[in-house]
């Protein structure tokens, strides 16, 4: 195995194929179809410049808005990002399986709520000298919901590799509102969502394999690992059902029938060292038929492992089919046609094409697995991910050779005939080891072709040194014209793996929170109990060695400067913030006792604490409200024990 990934690497990567060259005579393939893409969107800003120039324009002016929001994950950093296109420039972060210093994520009331209660029970006991929940995640692969083939603008969801966990980011406020663990499964990885008719379903990819039930079983007997495939309701966040498949699985992806998921699937030899992964020549693409899923575990057929309905979808099942492909294959990607689905070689140099129409003839055993292959076509060095233009052109990102390469469909199923065509259209150069790459609303029915988002892994010199630890380079592509163009560099922190560019059309965030939010309805239900209005009211509530502190906020200052509590009592202190004005957020921080928390226009937020220490602190709004933001603070007092 070693020896094939020298082999590879010590090739010349331009002797490989020598494509650039035969660019031009497949270009006039792909242009065609360019006017009209973005028909019924927004111009963008700058679009009259593009216009003159036949190109797309990267300025952004300022006070000018982005024509897209990016949604970029922020793997290892547990956050997702909010960039805009073509500007780059990063708007926003979301903390999810993080902790924030600024927002108080993982710290205030209501976000441990969402980030504890979907923990299954065993890890919330493992968790209880731990600080309640995990301090990291490893998310991977943010997606918005989809409803009829494109982006609705609802939610967004996204993976926790670290911890086996799925988040849901509410769009109309870029706020977490649930988080779960997936039972069984270990280590979720993939992660896509049913496209069609909505989302629907969650499909989400245990990349490990490990025994089910793990709970000290099976330790030494690797064939009765299992790898778990899980859907997840999106709108209930509860685990639909699982299958078991064979091998290890890696990414997933949905067609835009509402009929098959299907995921890119590593270690068909079921082994358990680097060595014994990688024996085999092929590894396979699994496919899943829901419609039989959904009947079976319908019909009771399932097996009900820790509360999920498990079905066996391991070979010869009536669930699955396995399709061959070269060995360890990467990311899978669905073309916007709706017909074509690529999977990525990684350790082969090509891709494979399936057409998914063929799958219901697949599952009917009418035709052999490989049957559904339409175009393998042989791309460069350590293909991982595939993105799409709308024109029928595809986009692979080439780890090893460090470059994206431009290659056409229909001529890639043409010289699949046997028919003398190169499907490489070009291939450009990006800097360095790209993984992911993303085009601009490309994960949709209605991709636009204009840019491409590719997130290379090393920036080595590309940026001023900052020390061993280098950044990621999330390059920008102008794909409007015939050929690629590289117009922007951006500097990302770790680690970024996938990327969604979404037209600003489909997002419409809210500015000043609802009072009604169901964030803080636990707080608007205490308050009531003790007889407290956040919005005028200022009150201690003593109960026991419990206090609850209510205040409301209003620039420049909290409605308490001042509260007494005995030491070792459990405070909780809410703040309601009354302005309702956009942009207008306040925070509170409690010196010396490790608080802080945001609270934006029209917001509550609650924070638990003991007062371990006598003395005075002071607390003050840390987020910048007024031109006497500096003065806006308050003393709590702690009396000692003895008094
Ligand atoms: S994976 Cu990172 S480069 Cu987790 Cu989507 Cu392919
Ligand atoms: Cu309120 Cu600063």
């Amino acid at each position: 195995m070693s020896e094939y990934i020298d082999t590879i690497q010590g090739m010349n990567r331009r002797s490989l194929l020598g494509g650039t060259a035969k660019a031009a005579t497949l270009a006039g393939l792909g242009a065609a179809m360019g006017a009209g893409a973005t028909g019924g969107l927004l111009l963008a800003p700058g679009a009259a410049d593009a216009a003159t120039s036949g190109r797309n324009s990267t300025e952004v002016k300022p006070g000018d808005l982005d024509e897209y929001y990016v949604f970029h994950s922020g793997g290892q950093s547990g956050e997702i990002r909010i960039m805009g296109v073509p500007s780059m420039r990063e708007f926003m972060r979301i903390p999810v399986f993080n902790r924030c210093s600024a927002t108080g994520w993982g710290l205030t009331n209501e976000s441990r709520k969402i980030l504890t209660e979907g923990l299954l029970p065993e890890t919330r006991k493992f968790l209880e000298k731990r600080g309640g929940t995990y301090l990291n995640g490893d998310l991977h692969h943010p997606h918005m919901s989809f409803t009829d083939g494109t982006y609705d603008g609802r939610y967004l969801f996204c993976n926790d590799k670290a911890n086996t966990r799925v988040a849901r980011v509410r769009c109309d406020i870029m706020k977490v509102d649930k988080v779960i663990e997936i039972p069984n499964a270990a280590a979720i990885h993939g992660l896509r969502l049913q496209k069609y008719p909505r989302t629907g379903y969650i499909f989400a990819n245990g990349e490990q394999r490990v025994p089910t039930p793990n709970d000290g079983r099976d330790l030494n007997d690797p064939k009765k690992y299992r790898s778990h495939f899980s859907a997840i309701d999106g709108d209930t966040m509860k685990v639909a059902w699982q299958i078991w498949v064979d091998g290890n699985l890696d990414n997933t992806e949905a067609d835009y029938q509402g009929k098959y998921a299907m995921s890119t699937c590593y270690n068909s030899e079921e082994g358990v060292t680097l060595a014994e992964m990688t024996a085999n020549e092929q590894d396979w693409l699994v496919v899943f038929n829901l419609k039989r899923i959904e009947a079976a575990v319908k019909a009771g057929k399932a097996q009900m492992i820790n509360g999920v309905p498990v079905l066996d979808g391991r070979k010869g099942s009536p669930y699955t089919r396995y399709i061959p492909v070269p060995n360890s294959p990467h990311g899978i990607n669905m073309a916007p046609d709706g017909i074509h689905a690529t999977a990525n070689g990684k350790l082969s140099p090509t891709a494979t094409v399936f057409d998914v129409r063929r799958f219901d003839d697949l599952f009917d055993d009418k035709i052999k697995p490989r049957d559904t292959v339409v175009a393998e076509p042989q791309l460069g060095l350590g293909p991982l991910h595939t993105a799409y233009d709308g024109r029928g052109n595809a986009y692979t990102t080439l780890f090893l050779d460090s470059q994206v390469v431009k290659w056409n469909i229909e001529a890639a199923k043409r010289a699949y005939k046997g028919e003398q065509v190169s499907p490489i259209v070009q291939k450009l150069d990006v800097h360095y080891q790209p993984g992911h790459l993303h085009s601009s609303m490309g994960q949709t029915k209605e991709a636009d072709g204009k840019w491409l988002m590719v997130l290379n892994k090393f920036s080595k010199d590309r940026f001023l040194n900052v020390g061993p630890l280098k950044p990621e380079n999330d390059q920008l592509i102008d794909i409007s014209g015939d050929e690629m163009k590289l117009v922007h560099d951006g500097p990302t922190f770790a680690e970024p793996h996938d990327t969604l560019i979404v037209h600003r059309s489909k997002v419409n965030p809210r500015n000043i929170y609802d009072r009604a939010d169901p964030m803080f309805a636990d707080a608007v239900k205490q308050a009531a109990a003790d007889g407290v209005t956040l919005e005028t009211d200022t009150k201690l509530v003593r109960d026991g060695n419990k206090v609850r502190v209510y205040m409301y906020s209003s620039a420049p200052a909290f409605g308490l400067e001042e509260f007494t509590v005995r030491q070792g009592d459990e405070v909780t202190v809410y703040v309601t913030n009354i302005d309702d004005v956009d942009d207008l957020t306040h925070g509170f921080t409690l010196t010396n006792h490790g608080i802080a928390m945001e609270i934006g226009p029209q917001q509550t937020s609650s924070v638990t604490f003991t007062a371990d220490r006598a003395g005075v602190y002071w607390y003050y709004c840390q987020w910048f409200c007024h031109a006497l933001h500096m003065e806006m603070g308050g003393r709590m007092i702690v009396e000692p024990k003895s008094a």
